[in-house]
This record gives structure tokens, C-alpha cells and sequence, in this order.
């Protein structure tokens, strides 16, 4: 049963949220991916919303580019937490997606991750641990990724080079 909905605003969207996807998949989380939109789809949205929870979802993953309405939408109609990823997909590359995802109004919450690749990835991450607060083999997954993180020494080492250099 899926614990993660992943929800996008458009069939273009499936490539820039393919990484999402492989994220869940590496750390063992069912998934399901819909194509919804706030303002193309408004009844499907509020059917998406309504019904997600009762459905086994867990975290609402929503994606979508320009006018972003999507994950505040979704948000709206379930108190699931919703992980927004803004798009960049036009003249304005990502900019207006993140403003209508990360100035939400106090009240109902939407994490917002950074545009580009680097979002994607981490609201797979980011639904990760929220998952793992309650399943021991989503976090473990997740903390085994974490440890091989730091084994690859990143760009932590080239930082510490780098100031070794300098500080000559
Ligand atoms: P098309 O390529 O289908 O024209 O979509 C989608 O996420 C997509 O990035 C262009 C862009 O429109 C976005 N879209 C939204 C919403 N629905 C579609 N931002 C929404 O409800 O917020």
C-alpha cells in the first residue's frame, strides 16, 4: 500500500520528479504518482485531498511549476503533511513556483524544497524521515544512506582542502 502520494501538476512534470521517485524506490517506500491540477483539475484535487489519508497515504508530495497552486491546495483539504516542490519550467525558471510554494499564509503548512534536481531529491529524502518517525525500515534505510553519505566525503573535502590551502 502506498504511503507516499506523489502528486504533479502536469505530465511534463515526470521527468524533473523522476529523482523523487528514485529516492523512494533506493529507500524502500511505496509510492503513487498522480497528475492533478488545482486549477485543470479542481475536483480531482479535492477528491485527492479528502480521500488521501483514509487511503493509507502517509506524506503528500507535491510538485508543479509557474503558478504553483497545488501543494497549498492539496493542504487545504487534508492535514497529511504536504512536501512542496517548485518546478522551474518557464521564463521565470522556478522563481514564481517557489514563491507560491514557500509564502504560504500562516495557518496550513507546505515544506517547500529548492527548485531544480536538489528538491526533488530531498522530498524523498525529507518524506523519509518522516516515515521513519514511525517505520524502523524506512528510517534504517535512511540512516544507512546517511552513514554512506559521510563514508563519500563529499564536498566536505574539498572544502577541507581548500582551506588548507588558503590558510598557507
Ligand atoms: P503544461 O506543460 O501541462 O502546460 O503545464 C504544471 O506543474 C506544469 O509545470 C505547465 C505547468 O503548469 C503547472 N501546473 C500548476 C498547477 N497545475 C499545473 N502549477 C497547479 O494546480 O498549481
Amino acid at each position: 500500500m502506498p504511503l507516499v502520494g506523489v502528486v504533479m501538476g502536469s505530465k511534463s512534470d515526470a521527468e524533473a520528479m523522476q529523482s523523487a521517485l528514485d529516492v523512494l524506490k533506493e529507500l524502500g517506500i511505496d509510492y503513487e504518482v498522480s497528475v492533478i491540477s488545482a486549477h485543470r483539475t479542481p475536483e480531482k484535487a479535492r477528491q485527492y485531498g479528502l480521500a488521501a489519508q483514509s487511503r493509507g497515504i502517509e506524506v503528500i508530495i507535491a510538485a508543479a511549476g509557474g503558478a504553483a497552486h497545488l501543494p497549498g491546495v492539496l493542504a487545504s483539504w487534508t492535514s497529511l503533511p504536504v512536501i512542496g516542490v517548485p518546478l522551474a519550467n518557464n521564463e521565470l525558471k522556478g522563481v514564481d513556483a517557489l514563491y507560491s510554494i514557500v509564502q504560504m499564509p500562516a495557518g496550513i503548512p507546505v515544506a517547500c524544497m529548492a527548485v531544480g534536481p536538489a528538491g526533488a531529491k530531498n522530498a524523498g529524502y525529507l518524506a523519509a524521515e518522516i516515515l521513519g518517525l514511525k517505520y524502523d525500515e524506512i528510517r534504517n534505510a535512511y540512516e544507512k544512506y546517511r552513514n554512506e553519505l559521510q563514508g563519500e566525503g563529499h564536498q566536505g573535502g574539498e572544502d577541507d582542502k581548500q582551506s588548507q590551502g588558503d590558510s598557507k
